[in-house]
């Protein structure tokens, strides 16, 4: 599945597929009908019924619990957007500490939702990365093949797990996510609205300079002249997520998501072998409007490629040399994994289990080895310096290659 197979999934969603009972639904089930289909579908709150945050976040009455709140996270400094004022297409942010967001928050609230300081959203906070042994919640295991967290967390660099915290009405703008990665996110209290639409519909949406819009709900969209292709966009499907559902959203599907009430929050940004060709395609894309954007300095400046690659590096946060790493820590750790020993569990033969097992190992393999096999044909990754890439991709590919076919990967 890469990027442009997407376009061509069906155009019309009214519905999404409600996951009632975890007793009743497979890692199986949720890896070829919802991974690899790249279809979006709800968990019920019975998948949220154990975690801490759910319980200790949350008053009696559903309500943020303020008190608790403070007194374990009060002093932590944390990010918070004003979804009020517009800035290339997003919010701008200000960091501070967690006790003047609550303390905001209640105001505004007691205010009837006003406030000089405008509507102010706690988002992308990495709570767990700064609070590692409180009780807030436990990945499912249907979303715990996330080579994204994996690698980022084996360099101490950076994660994709965030808190989102925010009043009724507080919201974030159209967009896909961080390398059009899957996406998973979770009430711990209060409602969402989300607007998504299938990959190919943001096409339609692209007003006469070909620019996104901020705002797909805006009366402007209408006007033929601002909004040409407008009129050919499906609706997007709307979804209500309730307190203590999970919402998936698949790659490339943009959304627009709304705070109904006072709401808190957890995601995760994730991508593993069903998606990792996607996240290419994309990142041929951003690499494609770095060289665009410094085009005309292409014949004159040396070492033009190699500012690309720095620049997409700053913009993206990876560039293709980090890609191959990733890839290859990836690869390794799964080598690894399968050399342990004989598999043990009886997930053998199937992926019917909770957790990724041999066969999920195998699965990874076969996939790492299918996009390092485009990325070494990709002209801008050949002009990398080939001394820095370690081992050289083409004895890293063909090592793979024998360890596919000696294991025969399905
Ligand atoms: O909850 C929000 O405001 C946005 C969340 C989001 O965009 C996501 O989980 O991908
Ligand atoms: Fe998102």
């Amino acid at each position: 599945m890469d990027e442009s197979e997407l376009q061509i999934t069906p155009t019309v969603w009214n519905h999404i597929d409600f996951i009632e009972d975890p007793k009743n639904f497979t890692y199986n089930e949720f890896f070829s009908t919802y991974m690899i289909g790249n279809a979006p579908c709800l968990f019920s709150s019975k998948f949220t019924q154990s975690w801490g945050s759910r319980k200790s976040w949350v008053t009696s009455d559903n309500k943020p619990n303020w008190h608790y709140l403070l007194q374990n996270f009060g002093d932590a400094v944390v990010p918070v957007a004003n979804c009020d004022v517009k800035e290339y297409n997003a919010n701008p942010k200000e960091q501070i500490p967690l006790r003047e967001f609550i303390s905001y928050w209640r105001e505004y609230t007691e205010n009837g939702c006003q406030s000089p300081r405008g509507c102010l959203y706690l988002k992308d906070w990495h709570m767990t990365r700064e609070f590692l042994d409180h009780d807030v919640y436990e990945t499912p295991a249907y979303f715990s093949s996330d080579w994204l967290n994996e690698y980022w967390d084996a360099i101490a660099e950076d994660d994709y797990r965030f808190v989102y915290m925010g009043p009724a009405g507080s919201w974030t703008p159209f967009h896909a996510d961080v390398f059009r990665s899957y996406s998973w996110s979770a009430n711990i209290c209060g409602r969402k609205k989300w607007l998504l639409f299938p990959p190919g519909q943001e096409e339609y949406l692209r007003d006469c300079h070909g620019c996104l819009p901020y705002d797909v709900t805006s009366p402007t969209l209408q006007d033929a002249n601002l909004y040409p292709n407008y009129s050919r966009c499906c609706p997007p499907l709307e979804v209500i997520q309730e307190a203590g559902e999970i919402i998936f959203v698949p790659s490339v599907w943009h959304h627009q998501v709304y705070n109904m009430e006072d709401t808190i929050s957890v995601n995760h940004n994730w991508v593993n072998g069903c998606n990792v060709s996607v996240m290419w395609s994309f990142l041929q894309a951003e690499l494609g409007a770095v060289q665009k954007e410094i085009g005309e300095w292409k014949e004159t400046m040396e070492g033009w490629d190699r500012h690309c690659q720095i620049i997409m590096k700053s913009c993206t946060g990876i560039d293709y040399k980090e890609f191959y790493t990733f890839l290859k820590m990836i690869a390794e750790r799964r080598i690894q994994d399968l050399e342990k020993g004989p598999p043990d569990s009886p997930s053998e033969g199937s992926l019917d289990v909770m957790v990724p097992g041999p066969q999920h190992a195998r699965f990874d393999i076969r996939k790492i080895a299918e996009v390092l096999t485009l990325l070494m044909s990709n002209e801008d990754f050949q002009k990398l310096d080939k001394e820095t890439l370690d081992p050289p991709p083409g004895e890293f590919l063909s090592r793979l290659q024998k360890l596919i076919e000696r294991k025969s990967c399905t």
